[in-house]
């Protein structure tokens, strides 16, 4: 068994990304692949074998290949995207998760964004934002509550997904901004809240024991490191100009 990283290179057009909560800012493209291959760098660091999937001509935000997929030990699901420009992103992530996985796909008129599923053991919270609709959020419960997992839908509020706001760190315990979803939506899971001072922090790529994570937010990582967790710096603040963090740019699974 070994941990596959799924990427996909910054797309030139990378500038003309969707924004929700960004005001637009000039993105330089050299540097945002050069954050994007260091971040390759640190997925190997941790144990992943790193694979590249073809890169989608004319799809902006092609980087955050977490939102095209679900990947979970049984199943992987296809998803369809909340933003159109992103619609033609998913097909070569399907090919390449087809030699893994049985493959699921959310159907037309269903929208639902990788980026809103925060997988925490058997349970499955489903961020309800402008990029996942409720059709979305019945058939991935459809897909997965047959294989005996826990599908509930949580409010989410001032940020894009549901991962902006809270992801899992290793040990069941979660990375939580307060400001943007309810620490009691997660009940019976041990949170951290990230430092008051670094707003957008609670993005968090957990691998095995480590955790692939920003350098921007020191005060969050110093939390993290007295839990004992082993925190892999990388530096993405060319790539969070495009509204991604550290777990938008992979699709991380054993194999
Ligand atoms: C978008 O708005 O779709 C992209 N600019 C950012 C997507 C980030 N993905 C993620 O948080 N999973």
């Amino acid at each position: 068994m070994c941990w596959i990283a799924l990427t996909r290179e910054v797309s030139q057009s990378i500038e003309r990304c969707e924004l929700t909560h960004m005001d637009r800012q000039p993105i330089d493209v050299g540097r945002a692949r050069a954050q994007h291959a260091a971040y390759e760098q640190a997925l190997r660091d941790a144990g992943c074998r790193v694979k590249r999937v073809p890169p989608a001509t004319g799809c902006p935000d092609s980087v955050f290949v977490e939102d095209t997929a679900v990947v979970l030990p049984e199943i992987a699901v296809i998803t369809r995207l909340g933003a159109l420009s992103r619609r033609s992103e998913t097909p070569a992530v399907a090919d390449a998760l087809r030699e893994y996985r049985p493959l699921a796909e959310i159907e037309p008129p269903g929208t639902l964004d990788g980026g809103d599923v925060l997988v925490v053991g058997r349970r499955v919270f489903i961020g309800q934002t402008a990029r996942t609709n409720s059709e979305g959020l019945g058939q991935i419960r459809s897909i997965l509550a047959p294989l005996g997992y826990d599908v509930k839908s949580v409010p989410v509020h001032g940020c894009l997904h549901l991962k902006s706001a809270a992801t899992a760190l290793t040990g069941a315990l979660l990375l939580v901004q307060p400001l943007w979803v309810d620490p009691d939506a997660f009940h019976g899971v041990t949170v951290i809240l990230v430092d008051p001072d670094e707003v957008q922090a609670a993005n968090a790529l957990s691998i095995g024991t480590q955790i692939v994570y920003p350098a921007a937010f020191p005060k969050t990582t110093e939390r993290l490191a007295a839990r004992g967790l082993r925190v892999l710096p990388v530096d993405v603040d060319e790539i969070a100009k495009a509204e991604g963090a550290v777990t938008c740019c992979s699709l991380v699974f054993q194999a």
